[in-house]
């Protein structure tokens, strides 16, 4: 029986990467995000291997019935991408924007909380499941202008590990995958649509790809049973962490 991984976020980047490469590797994709558009077109390229699922994490009213929705042939949920996030702003601590802020909170840690409370319940039942969450380098340390969006992911490692405390007497498994710089649509969103200065975040350094991301949550899906891959790091050759970065070599 082929396996099911639940992505959300998997409209763009990191998420429509994992969705590709999982597919590339025999799995069956339950694609979730807000753009209907992208998620029509990657039902249309990948027919029946793909289910997609147009909702926004942080409506948990609507993620609940979503979920309740799913047909019972995908039902059984062997691995769960939480991707879906963003960042919003670069400013101080004490000049962001309150709807900034609020919104990666509400994306990125309650959001990804919803999702673990509606789907993990039935790995538990069905004794079988890989959760996979993705945190960042930003999580590890705060950055310059970056408290709020380095906090959130702060706290996606502090859930992933307690989750994986609570899940130690079962066979499910926990990762944390935290990657640098990648090149996505993540810094268009982080700077509104100012595509130059998004550019320039990239300039001078060789960043990652998504497609870097989707291999590394492939490898820790594919290790042997016993093995948990607990926690990555993933860094462009050139970053060295958070605030360093050395462009032009
Ligand atoms: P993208 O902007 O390319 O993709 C973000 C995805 O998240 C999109 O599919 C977006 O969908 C979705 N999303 C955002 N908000 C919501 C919401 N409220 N409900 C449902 N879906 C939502 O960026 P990345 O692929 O780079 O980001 C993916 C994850 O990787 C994020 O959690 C990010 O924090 C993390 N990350 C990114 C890094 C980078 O350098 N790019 C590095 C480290 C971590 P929509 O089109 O609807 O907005
Ligand atoms: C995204 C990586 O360093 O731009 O989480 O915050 S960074």
């Amino acid at each position: 029986m082929k396996k099911i991984a639940l992505v959300t976020g998997a409209t763009s980047g990191i998420g429509e990467a994992i969705c590709r490469t999982f597919i590339g590797a025999g799995f069956h994709v339950i694609a979730t995000g807000r753009n209907r558009d992208r998620l029509n077109n990657l039902k249309s390229e990948f027919a029946d291997a793909i289910l997609t699922l147009c909702y926004d994490v942080r409506d948990v009213e609507a993620t609940k019935s979503t979920i309740d929705s799913i047909p019972e042939n995908w039902q059984a949920i062997d691995v769960l991408v939480n991707n879906a996030g963003l960042a919003l702003g670069l400013e101080p601590e004490y000049e962001g924007s309150f709807d900034d802020w609020f919104t990666m909170i509400d994306t990125n840690i309650k959001g990804l909380l919803t999702m673990t409370r509606y789907i993990v319940p039935g790995m538990i039942e069905r004794n079988h499941g890989h959760i996979i969450n993705i945190g960042s380098i930003a999580g590890d340390a705060a950055y310059a202008n970056g408290a709020v969006y380095c906090a959130t992911k702060a706290a996606v490692k502090t859930l992933t590990d307690g989750l994986r405390i609570d899940v130690a007497h079962t066979p499910l498994r926990v990762t944390l995958l935290k990657p640098g710089l990648v090149e996505t649509n993540f810094s268009n969103v982080r700077f509104h649509g100012d595509n130059e200065r998004a550019d320039n975040v990239y300039k001078g350094i060789t960043p990652l790809t998504a497609e870097d991301i989707a291999s590394a949550a492939l490898y820790a899906v594919q290790a042997p049973e016993h093995v948990q891959i607990a926690e990555m790091l993933i860094l462009a050759t050139h970053q060295a962490n958070g605030s360093i970065i050395v462009r032009n070599r």
